[in-house]
């Protein structure tokens, strides 16, 4: 089947990129540009941030938390060239049915957390929906232009929906964590599988909240990244501190045929809030990836995070150092 827009392919445009900072020894280091988009981008933004980019035509498209100055929670199309300079639309993405019996359950009530993938085809969006509470909304688009909306992946309540970039052993592939209708206090990631993006089951576990910044839930970040050593899987985990949630993220290494068995999962964080804008915001001490752009040439890794719920953030690594420094300081 040919489709009107199949732009994706990696590495037609470099991925944003910045050296390392010399006297910098982490495994993550951000960019000197952060916020890369900040509060106000757009008239009717109160915040962007916790946002989805990929490769698309000659640059990148997204897919972006704008909350706006009534304190909805929306998504919203971005373009850019680089990666890092982007033009976000004003108003919010309006999904179509994708058929018939969808329209029903088609009714906007609110949208945050966006992840967009490349799979057979079309970008593939997952956001957290409100249907009577959060649970996993599923669209697609062939051109960020027009947004279609599946039936949702469950029942509410579900946060954190992420799908394997391709099939495994012959069906569609996604991580969720089950929640409640609030700030949820406990939450682990689950695996469900999928013969046609409509209808989800075998569920399976495959790891929780453990301890330290990890200790409270643990929520699947950008798209995993295929690898040799199995499916490096950039999460986030949520301390709970007496001044209230701490969100700093980390890295497992997935089975890459039975991806809820994990391999390693490094124990000490990646990045956790400690720059200024990471610390202060509307929600204080966040940082919380939705997206990676991976060169997998060069083994770059350019991670998008929303910061303290207000904007949107850019840390880099390579891909092989994560994967090392997750065996070499592994506690499963
Ligand atoms: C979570 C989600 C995220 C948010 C985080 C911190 O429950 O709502 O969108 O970044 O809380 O407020």
């Amino acid at each position: 089947m040919t489709y009107p827009n199949n732009h994706h392919v990696v590495g037609r445009t470099a991925i944003p990129w910045e050296d390392r900072p010399k006297n910098n020894h982490n495994v993550l280091w951000r960019s000197a540009h952060n916020p890369i988009i900040d509060h106000d981008h757009i008239p009717s933004s109160n915040s962007i941030f916790n946002s989805a980019v990929v490769p698309f035509k000659d640059g990148f498209a997204g897919v972006f938390r704008a909350d706006n100055k009534t304190r909805r929670m929306q998504l919203h199309v971005g373009h850019s060239t680089d990666g890092v300079n982007w033009e976000i639309g004003h108003e919010r993405i309006r999904f179509v049915a994708h058929d018939e019996r969808t329209e029903e359950i088609s009714n906007f009530e609110y949208a945050y957390d966006p992840r967009v993938v490349w799979l057979e085809e079309r970008y593939y969006i997952m956001w957290c929906n409100g249907y009577h509470g959060p649970t996993i909304g599923i669209g697609y688009t062939f051109d960020f232009e027009t947004f279609y909306q599946m039936e949702n992946a469950f029942l509410p309540f579900n946060r954190n929906g992420v799908l394997f970039p391709r099939k495994i052993n012959g069906a569609y592939a996604l991580l969720s964590r089950p929640s409640d209708s609030g700030h949820t206090p406990f939450g682990d990631i689950y695996y469900s599988e999928s013969p046609d993006m409509t209808y989800w089951g075998r569920h399976r576990f495959v790891m929780g909240a453990t301890s330290g910044w990890q200790a409270t839930k643990i929520g699947a970040g950008p798209i995993p990244i295929e690898t040799d050593e199995g499916w490096l899987l950039i999460y986030h985990g949520v301390l709970n501190s007496c001044n209230g949630f701490v969100y700093s993220f980390g890295a497992a290494l997935l089975d890459l045929d039975q991806p809820w068995k994990v391999i390693a999962r490094g124990e000490p964080y990646l990045l956790a809030p400690q720059a200024p804008y990471e610390r202060v915001g509307d929600v204080p001490n966040v940082a919380f990836p939705c997206a990676a752009l991976h060169d997998p040439t060069s083994g770059k890794l350019a991670i998008y995070y929303g910061a303290a719920d207000t904007s949107v953030c850019l840390a880099f690594g390579m891909v092989d150092d994560i994967v090392s420094f997750v065996k070499n300081n592994s506690r499963l």
